[in-house]
This record gives C-alpha cells, structure tokens and sequence, in this order.
C-alpha cells in the first residue's frame, strides 16, 4: 500500500441504528474501490466486514471493523460500527479512530433512535456527520419522508446532496445535485439520462444552494446575484460547511446492489474532512493537528484477544511516522514497547507495512501490556483523552459448568475484558458470587459464547443474588443457658443478654455485669458467641446488622465454666431472643439516574413506580432530555436495562448507586423467608 499525504487520507466510520444496512454499505464501498470483488451479504455471513465468527453465526455486527483502502488516488480507512445497543462499546471505538462519520439511515425504517443517538455521540465528539438514506429497493422505502424527520430533527444543517426521483414511489434515476444531472443506476454503473422536470427536486438543490451559501461569503454574493454556482464551487462550499459542523450531506441509494454508492463515495472522498482537517484531543482537552513530522505517538483505540494469535491492538498514528521496530513508551505504565510487525487493517485480515503515518491507522500484535485507550509515544509524555465507553448496566452471576473451570474463566474474563472495555467482571463480597457485568443479555451472550469458543470454558448463568439483611426493632432480654454433663468435666455458661436495635452494620457489643456474675475472662468468649452469630439470621439467613448486645447478668461454675460453654450459652440466646424481637428483612436500595427524552418520560416514570421504586426529583436535560432520579429496590432492577430499551428504543441511559437498606414489605419478605426455607 502506498504512502499519502496528509490531505488524501480519510478515515470514516459508519454508524446507525441496527440493521439499517452499514456492513452492506461498507462492503459496497470496498467493492466500488476495488478492494473485494463483489458486495457481501450479512445474512449469509459473505460480508468483509462482519468477519468474526459470532456476527456470522447472529447475522449482526457485534463489533467494529476496519479496512483499508486505495481509492480515487486517496486513502480511506473505514471503520463498520455495530448498531446494536449491545454493542455500543464498537461506536466509540470507531469514532476514535475516524475523522467524520457516515450514518446509515434505512429509507424503509426511517431516522429511528439508533441513527439519532449516533448523531448525538459523533457531533459530541466534533466530528463531521453525513447521511446515507439506503434500501430504496425495499417496499415502503421513502427518502423523502426521511429529509423532512431530519430536517425536522437537526434543522438548516441537513443539505441534499444525491437524491432520487421517483414514480410511483419507485427509484426512476439519481440526482447528483452537484452537478444537477440524473442517472439511472444498475449496480455500479451509472448511466446519464434526461433531468426530470420535479418541484421535488428543485426543492433539495435549492437546499443544497442556500447551505452552501451560507457556509462561504463570497458563495453567498454570488448566490443573491443570482449566479449559478459551479459544481467545484459547491464541492468547495459543501467541504467548508461539513467541516465546521455547519453542512451535514445527505446521499441515498441501494447499498446491496451499489446503485449510487460511486457517487457519494466520490463526493464524500472529495468534501468529507481528511486527516489534515480534523484533530485530535489531548487528555487536558488540547486539540492537536495531526503532525507527521512530529514526535513518533499512536493512541490505541481497540484490542483483540486471541488465545492462539496473541492480543492485536488497533492504533491511530497521532503525529511522526511509524516503522517496523519502532520503540514508543507506553504513557500509563511506563513500559518500553517494541512494535515488531505493524500492519494495514483489512477486515479480519492484516497486510504488512512498512510506514504508517499520522492521522493513519494500523494494527500490531503482541504488545501483552497495552490497552485500548493507552497512549504510546517516544517520551512517553504524550496522553490523547481516553475513549469514553458507555458503563456496564445488566448483570448476570456467572457460575463454572465444570468445577474445577474457576480459574480458568477467571483468566479468560479477564482477556475478554481487555478486548471490550464495557465488560466488567467482579466477585460480589456480599453474596460471594462471580458477577459479569454488560450493555445488554445479546452482549453477555456473546462473552458467553467467545469463553467457550476462544478460551473452553464453559458457564452457567444466574440471575444474581440479593444481599439481603436482617435486623430487629424492638428490644428483648433473654437467657440464654448451656448446662451439660456428660461424664467427668461438665459444661456450663449461663448469660442474660438484652437486644436492641441500633445504627451500626456490625454488632455493638457491652457488658453491665455486677459483682461478677460472669467473670470478665468469658465476656470475649460471649461476644463471639453473638458475633458469629449475627452471620445468619434467623429469618432467612441473611446477615444480620442494626444490632446492640448488652450482657447484663449471668452464673458460672468455678469447674465447669469454660470459653466454649459461654460462647455457646450467648449462642442460645442469640437464637431464642432474636425471634422475639420482631426480626425483618432488609433489602438493598440504590439512587437511580436515568436520561430519558421527554415524550417518553410517562412510560419510563411509570416503569420505575411498578418496580416499587420512588421518584426523588427530575432535571432537565441536554438535547430535549430528562433526567429521573428516584430510588429503587436493586431486587427489582435485575431486567431494568432491557425494559429501558424496550420502552426508549435504547434512547435511555442509567445509572443505578447501591446507597442504604431498607426494610421489605410484609408480604415481599414473605416470599424471600419462604424461598430461603426451600
Ligand atoms: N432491501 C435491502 N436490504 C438491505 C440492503 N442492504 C442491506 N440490507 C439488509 O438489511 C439487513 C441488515 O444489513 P446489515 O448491512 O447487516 O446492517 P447493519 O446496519 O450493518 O446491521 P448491524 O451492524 O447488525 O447493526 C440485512 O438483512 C441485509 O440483507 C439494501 O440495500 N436493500
Ligand atoms: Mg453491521
């Protein structure tokens, strides 16, 4: 592959809702580029860009692929994210490595949650934005019905770029209104025809006049003398506007066959932002133009792990030039890291390179101690702002099919989640259970199905455990009394301990014993004796806290009164006296977060009440969002993500904070007592 400047090289990343037709767009560009020689298919698993066995095997992207490519005399690298909320992590990843993205609308679907929120995180990231309104071959598709929701939605920015003409709400020919000529496209191929006469199509080109007007002053006296532009006016005009945030393209066509795909990908090559045009952000929110004779820095936007290959880390060069047995200094540990063999990305394939500069991307294998976000570079000193992942929020307990596996999942987790960085894996200190964390059940599907595929281990999944407490409210004084006689030496311990509720996690423990009722020698043996105790509840096993002891009175006897009696004699009491102490469950409650758009605020406040959950206060938002805050039993938020997404088409996000305890209703507790017992 050859070298290009700064100004012929590209990167793209195309982002949508899921199944909106990226991958096949992808592969279609490749294919017009030369790159693959024909169009893919995801259904059946042909397609380039979803190479990895679980997207062949679900028929979806699950996470982003890059390739690179030769075209037009310039170098584009495309990055195919996932669309799938579930797989959200790719979005980022491919947005870290591109300069712009193209967001892949179907005409059949419309501008749906996924491509809005795509267009929330590039233009929040700074990054140009065009439009590909695709699948116009499908019955029902409707460009235009799409212009007016994004016209709608993002306002002056949406600019026409390619349209169609339609009869009978079928494709006649593509305009390329730029040039303001028709073709009528089979595949590729792209042949002239008459410009239908359409008020339609005046519309659009009068839009794309005014946006390009607006972006360039002396475009605009041009345009109010009533001069036409020229088509390398408006590329100019377009390049200017898409640059500043202030154009965003629209293109169209059928991404299967490739009719009008060489039209926009040719526009996109010649207005889209190049490396010399976009930037990069420093952690302290420097932005920094890509700089090839400045010092050798790659940042590491993604990770592979590959239990027989090796780890494969994906970099984009942010300044010099990168060789083979280039040595760079890894910012976060400080580690020296040799770049053995760095290559160009293909798909799930490599090619070898000799020089990768910056604003480029490549990939290296091996680098055992480098994670997706680190940043290498020749002092070390450089840091680009790490890559902001959306946070875990569906858990499952994860337990081995085998026993004996545990180590091993525990090392194969440990690699998946170097791979994905919205993996979290954790051993709950409460219910001692093995928790993997993740964006949705199709992603934990997945790790579960890379641990047995990649690493052989087999799981089990579990909805997880609540860590359920006990405490008492009222208080009682009870004896608690061990007498035996078996033989020689008896045993005996005699305490009377009062109860009481108090505000404390861990047992209080006192003694107010007079004239020595119990000698002070055996008052540790009876805090034991309660303290082990307190581990089990009475109710229904849990841990018991919110408790105050107080050793009152007692007896002895000078033979038989050992450490052991007495701790056995608190024991008793413990478990005669808690009972009558009007014992109950507590559960675990968590301050809730949620962003929510506002016509759907009922739905997900009414959500939140049938989980039993309270509605503290709401906050207007960015972007016409809301924010809830409320507080919610955990017991009942185990499938909040996935009815979050159901109700918000995946627009929602959420937090949810473990903060305090409280006590379960009766007849929940019920349940729980009943459950424990089974
Ligand atoms: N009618 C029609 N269907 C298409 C076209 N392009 C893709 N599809 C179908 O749309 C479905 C999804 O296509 P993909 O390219 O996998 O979509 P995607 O956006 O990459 O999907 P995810 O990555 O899983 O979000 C597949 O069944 C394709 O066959 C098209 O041009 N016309
Ligand atoms: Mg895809």
């Amino acid at each position: 592959m050859k070298q290009y400047p700064l100004n012929m090289t590209c990167n793209i990343a195309v982002l949508g809702h899921g199944g909106s037709g990226k991958t096949t767009l992808a592969d279609a560009i490749l294919c017009y580029g030369k790159a693959i020689d024909h169009i893919g298919k995801t259904s059946d698993g042909t397609s380039v860009m979803d190479f990895d066995p679980e997207e062949k095997k679900r028929k979806v992207s699950v996470s982003t692929s890059v390739y690179a490519l030769e075209i037009n005399g310039k170098k584009l690298n495309i990055a195919d994210a996932p669309g799938l909320f579930d797989f959200a992590g790719g979005v980022s990843e491919a947005l870290a490595s591109a300069d712009s993205a193209l967001i892949a609308i179907s005409g059949k679907s419309g501008l749906t949650s996924g491509a809005k929120q795509s267009f929330l995180k590039a233009r929040g990231l700074g990054k140009a934005v065009a439009f590909f309104v695709g699948k116009l071959d499908s019955s029902h598709a409707h460009f235009y019905r799409v212009i007016s929701a994004l016209v709608g939605n993002y306002g002056a920015v949406i600019c026409p770029v390619v349209v169609p003409y339609l009869e009978n709400d079928e494709v006649k020919s593509y305009i390329n209104l730029i040039e303001n000529k028709a073709y009528s496209c089979d595949g590729f191929d792209a042949k002239e025809m008459r410009m239908p006469v359409s008020n339609e199509i005046d519309e659009m080109r009068n839009m794309l006049l005014e946006a390009v007007a607006t972006a360039d002053d002396s475009l605009m006296e041009k345009y109010f003398s009533g001069e036409e532009f020229t088509p390398d006016e408006i590329k100019a005009g377009l390049k200017k506007g898409i640059a500043g945030g202030d154009i965003c393209p629209v293109f169209c066509g059928i991404q299967q066959t490739g009719a009008a795909v060489p039209m926009m990908t040719d526009i996109l090559l010649e207005t889209m932002p190049t490396c010399e045009d976009s930037a990069y952000t420093l952690e302290d929110g420097t932005a920094c133009k890509f700089d090839e004779n400045g010092e050798n820095a790659l940042f590491v936007f993604k990770t592979i792990a590959d239990p027989f290959v090796g780890k494969l880390s994906y970099f984009r060069v942010v300044s010099g030039k990168i060789t083979n047995d280039t040595k760079l200094i890894n910012n976060r540990t400080g580690n020296e890291e040799r770049l053995a063999k760095i290559m160009w990305l293909k798909g799930g394939k490599q090619e070898d390179a000799d020089i990768i500069k910056a604003g480029d991307i490549g990939s290296v294998s091996k680098l055992g101690n480098v994670l997706t976000g680190d940043t290498l570079s020749a002092t070390g000193k450089v840091k680009v702002k790490p890559i902001d992942f959306p946070a875990p929020c569906i858990s499952s307990a994860v337990y081995p099919k085998t026993k004996g596996d545990e180590e091993k999942i525990t090392a194969a987790f440990s690699r998946l989640a170097e791979e994905d960085p919205t993996i979290a894996v954790f051993n709950d200190p409460d219910t001692h259970e093995q928790i993997l964390s993740a964006l949705g059940e199709q992603h934990i599907d997945v790790i579960v199905s890379r641990l047995k595929s990649k690493f052989g281990a087999e799981v089990e999944l579990k909805t997880p455990k609540i860590a359920y407490r006990e405490t008492i409210r009222k208080p009682v004084k009870i004896q608690g009394r061990h007498k035996k006689q078996s033989g020689g030496h008896g045993q005996f311990g005699d305490v009377w301990i009062e109860f009481e509720p108090c505000e404390s996690d861990e047992l209080v423990f006192e003694e107010k014993v007079f004239g020595g009722a119990v000698p002070k020698n055996f008052f540790p043996a009876v805090e034991k004796g309660l303290r082990e105790s307190t581990a089990k509840g009475v109710l229904a096993g849990y841990p018991m806290v919110g408790i105050k002891a107080t050793l009152v009175d007692g007896s002895y006897h000078p033979v038989d009164s050992s450490e052991m009696a007495f701790k056995t004699a608190a024991s008793i009491a413990f478990r005669e006296g808690i009972p009558q102490a009007s014992p109950v469950l507590l559960e675990p409650i968590g301050t809730l977060k949620v962003i929510v758009p506002d016509e759907m605020l009922g739905d997900v406040i009414g959500d939140i009440n049938k989980r039993r959950g309270r509605i503290i206060g709401m906050n207007p938002a960015e972007n016409k969002m809301q924010e809830i805050i409320g507080e919610v039993p955990l017991s009942e938020m185990s499938d909040f993500a996935t009815a979050m997404r159901s109700i918000t088409q995946g627009t929602a996000s959420f937090t949810i904070t473990p903060t305090r305890y409280e006590e379960v209703p009766a007849a929940i507790a019920q349940k729980i007592i009943d459950a424990a017992k089974q």
